[in-house]
């Protein structure tokens, strides 16, 4: 056999290697303390295939939310959630367990999307895996109190990698 020859197999057997990407990234899990008014930690970086568990702990003293999107939107003139919701564009359902129930579902009709609303030491856990419709910068937001939390600067960022 030649040697350009077993040099073309090889490349060729790499190239196919690289193509389908090798396995999919490890599994990531965060813990987001929730408090008046910011999440910490502020900044999430995830990628494409990866499964991820958020651990949400409200530790402040008001009821806080989480949700997820880009482009906030404003009803009645107030910060009121996303245009665009990050788990409605991936496709995604995130699988959510919590603690503690939220003592007020106020503004329904205000929130389009998903949202996770924590009381006063109130725990939840998400779980999703990230797809390509998720690629990009989204912010995390609450927007609780009529968009007061959300004005008061509790806002965080996502962003999503191949
Ligand atoms: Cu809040």
């Amino acid at each position: 056999m030649k040697k350009g020859y077993v040099a073309g197999i090889i490349a060729a057997f790499v190239f196919l290697l690289a193509a389908c990407g090798g396995e999919a990234p490890e599994a990531v899990s965060f813990d987001i303390n929730m408090t008046e008014y910011t999440f910490s930690p502020e900044r999430l970086n995830l990628k494409v295939g990866q499964e991820v568990t958020l651990n949400l702990i409200n530790a402040g003293q008001l009821q806080h939310e989480i949700m997820f999107g880009r482009e906030m939107m404003k009803m009645e003139n107030r910060p009121a959630g996303y245009m665009e919701d990050m788990f409605e564009a991936g496709g995604v359902e995130p699988e959510v367990t919590q603690e503690g129930e939220p003592e007020h579902e106020h503004e329904e009709m205000m929130h389009s999307g998903f949202m996770v609303a924590l009381p006063t030491d109130g725990t939840g856990t998400m779980k999703f895996i990230v797809t390509e419709g998720m690629l990009g910068e989204w912010e995390m937001g609450c927007f609780e109190q009529d968009g007061i939390h959300y004005d008061a600067g509790m806002i965080g960022s996502v962003n999503v990698t191949q």
